[in-house]
């Protein structure tokens, strides 16, 4: 097949004058292209090795990557980004399975990506004879994402396409699988029937609109509140209804709170951001309005303490609002006394028109209140951040970042890690919509360069990825990545010698270190140097500074390797508490 000649719109292989044929390979190009899909994240490989070769040669962008995992987490960042999905293609069985753990996490996440694998010849891997890479993929991906599906003729490439893209879009967002079979990309066809079979998806996330009276609801029920609060998902960024919004919100008046990936959304600064507040509104609203965030771990499951629950699970009193395009979502924790189900900017469309001209402010003494408490605890983080301590810790390594973010607000942030998330989290603002790209809904580890290289390679702005030093050790290798297609990044590890700390003992007294612990003062900054990079160690806020602030200019692939304060982190950072505790110790130790 290295002969082809790809082409735009039509391509076909061999030419004959009479009959000009397209194949496998042409055809799912073609689809993809004819559906607005311009780049491909990937790892080259039998069967796809010259799908992508041909890909690039019919100017798709086709990012290769060291390992699968980052290629589906670009693909999973960049569905949420554009809201088409993103398209990760790995080779078969191990590839394919290197890759399943990003389609999963989207699929959690409600980002949409198709993950594109080839696959082994059916005949061989269904009798189990043994083939090369053999594995009944589309059985192993059927759980863990919304959709697979498996096309076996090159007639149905187009139709195949056209299901993935709806399957990943609509509704819900999610992960899919699309099965193509080596013997696939070969098969040839006639190159107008070809062009004729493939399918252009018209309106592929159709608006869903709310039902009148299920608007009316909410309305009467935000109305009754005399503490209401409105909490902001990711799906609420996802939808980029930014503007209707934002008047939702500033037309109520109601204090918001954002959940992590949806900070920005209203510039955390927003007089109305409770997030400098989050335990206080939790507790003591009474009428909340979720806007594409769900009631899972990530907000105590809508019910005990967190709540002003008496135990765990008692239910707060509260009552809920909820907007979510999956109907099914409601109830799923607790009761939902207003569900709206569409999608959120028709939603938000259709609440604004329903506020009227004479829409009450929320009573003063509630947002007296919030004002209270948000400001005892922004007076006490300002407090630590102007501290300077030697070694760095979290907050003076972070006062820079904010800094940072705040001049260069068009900037993405990527973060994972435990601390080095949730303090980037609190202390770091953002001011505009889906610039901040983290760990997510699993609270997964090794998202950071595949999220960097797709932030860079989407929106072409600067990406400042904020790095544990064990986070960064799952997808570290992508340096390389960033390097070769001289993406504006800027990673900057928190290196505080281990996951959480770097101060735990090996409590046998035996010679290996504690399995928290790494090797003490690494040089991650030398691992960007060896790709051509520019690597910085910086051991103060200063450096750091400087350091960041030449990567923002020059554009140029930065590793910072800033020395933290290895004490300074705790056990998961912000949830320690879902650590499990063994009874046998506690009952020894009482
Ligand atoms: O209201 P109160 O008084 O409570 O105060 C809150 C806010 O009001 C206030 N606040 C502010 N104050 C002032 N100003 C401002 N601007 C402001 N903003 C907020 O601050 C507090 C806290 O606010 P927050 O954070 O909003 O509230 P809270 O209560 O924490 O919120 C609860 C949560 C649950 C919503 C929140 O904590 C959250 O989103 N957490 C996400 C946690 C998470 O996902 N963590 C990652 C997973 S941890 C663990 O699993 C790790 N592993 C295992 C592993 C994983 N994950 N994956 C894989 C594939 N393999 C293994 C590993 C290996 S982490 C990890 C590596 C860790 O080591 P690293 O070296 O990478 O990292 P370091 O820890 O840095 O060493
Ligand atoms: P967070 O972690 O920020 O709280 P979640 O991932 O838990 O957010 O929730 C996102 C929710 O948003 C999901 O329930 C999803 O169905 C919903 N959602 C995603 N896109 C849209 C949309 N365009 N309209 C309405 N709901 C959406
Ligand atoms: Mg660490």
């Amino acid at each position: 097949m290295g002969t082809a000649e790809p082409q735009v719109a039509t391509t076909s292989t061999t030419t004959d004058a009479q009959s000009p044929v397209t194949d496998g390979f042409h055809l799912v190009i073609d689809a993809l292209k004819l559906n607005g899909i311009d780049t491909i994240f990937g790892l080259p490989g039998i069967p796809i090795t010259d799908f992508t070769r041909m890909a690039q040669a019919a100017g798709m962008r086709v990012i290769s990557f060291r390992h699968e995992q980052s290629a589906g987490n670009a693909a999973a960042i960049a569905g949420f980004m554009t809201q088409k999905p993103g398209i990760c293609l790995t080779v078969s069985a191990p590839g394919f399975l290197n890759g399943l753990t990003a389609l999963a996490n989207a699929t959690t996440n409600c980002f949409p990506m198709i993950l594109v694998s080839g696959s082994s010849e059916r005949e061989i891997v269904d009798l189990q004879q043994g083939d090369y890479e053999e594995m009944d993929q589309l059985a192993v991906a059927k759980p863990l994402c919304k959709a697979a599906f498996r096309v076996l003729h090159a007639e149905d490439i187009g139709v195949g396409i056209a299901r993935a893209i709806r399957a990943a879009v609509s509704g819900r967002p999610g992960g899919v699988y699309l099965d193509l079979p080596a013997k696939l990309f070969a098969q040839t066809m006639d190159a107008q029937a070809g062009r004729k079979s493939l399918v252009k998806v018209v309106d592929p996330a159709p608006r869903q609109i709310p039902a009148q009276d299920a608007v009316q609801r909410a309305l009467e029920l935000l109305k009754s509140a005399k503490r209401p609060l409105i909490v902001l998902g990711k799906g609420a960024a996802y939808a980029q209804a930014d503007a209707d919004l934002r008047a939702l919100v500033e037309k109520t008046g109601i204090p918001y709170l954002p959940m992590s990936m949806a900070k920005g959304l209203l510039p955390d600064t927003h007089a109305q951001c409770a997030a400098a507040a989050r335990s206080y509104v939790l507790a003591e609203a009474d009428v909340v309005m979720l806007v594409g965030a769900r009631l899972n771990w990530l907000l105590s499951h809508g019910k005990g303490k967190t709540w002003g629950g008496k135990d765990p699970k008692a239910w707060g009193g509260q009552k809920f609002i909820q907007i979510d395009i999956s109907a099914q979502e409601m109830d799923s924790n607790v009761g939902i006394d207003a569900p709206l189900v569409g999608d959120i900017g028709s939603c938000v469309c259709a609440l604004l028109a329903g506020l009227g001209s004479n829409w009450a402010k929320p009573p003063a003494d509630w947002l007296r209140a919030v004002a209270e408490r948000k400001d005892k605890n922004l007076a006490k983080m300002a407090e630590a951040l102007a501290k300077d301590p030697t070694p760095m810790n979290f907050h003076s390594a972070l006062n820079v970042v904010r800094d940072i973010i705040k001049v260069n607000p068009d900037a993405i942030l990527v973060n994972e890690g435990a601390n080095a998330l949730d303090f980037t989290r609190s202390i770091v603002d953002m001011y505009k919509p889906r610039k901040r790209l983290d760990v997510g809904t699993w609270g997964v580890m090794g998202i950071g360069m595949g999220f960097s290289v797709a932030a860079a390679v989407v929106s072409g702005l600067p990406v400042i990825a904020i790095e544990g030093d064990s986070a960064f050790g799952f997808s570290g290798m992508e340096v390389e990545t960033i390097c070769r297609y001289h993406l504006p990044v800027c990673v900057v590890i928190f290196n505080n010698n281990g996951v959480y700390r770097g101060t735990d003992v090996n409590p046998s007294g035996g010679p290996d270190v504690a399995p928290t612990v790494f090797v003490k003062g690494a040089r991650y900054d030398k691992l960007m140097e060896a790709f051509g990079g520019v690597g910085v160690h910086a051991t103060t806020p200063a450096e750091l500074r400087k350091a960041m602030e030449q990567a923002i200019c020059s554009r140029k692939p930065t590793l910072i390797n800033a020395v933290i304060d290895e004490t300074a982190g705790t056990e998961s950072g912000r949830i320690t508490s879902l650590n499990p505790t063994s009874g046998k110790r506690n009952k020894s130790n009482s």
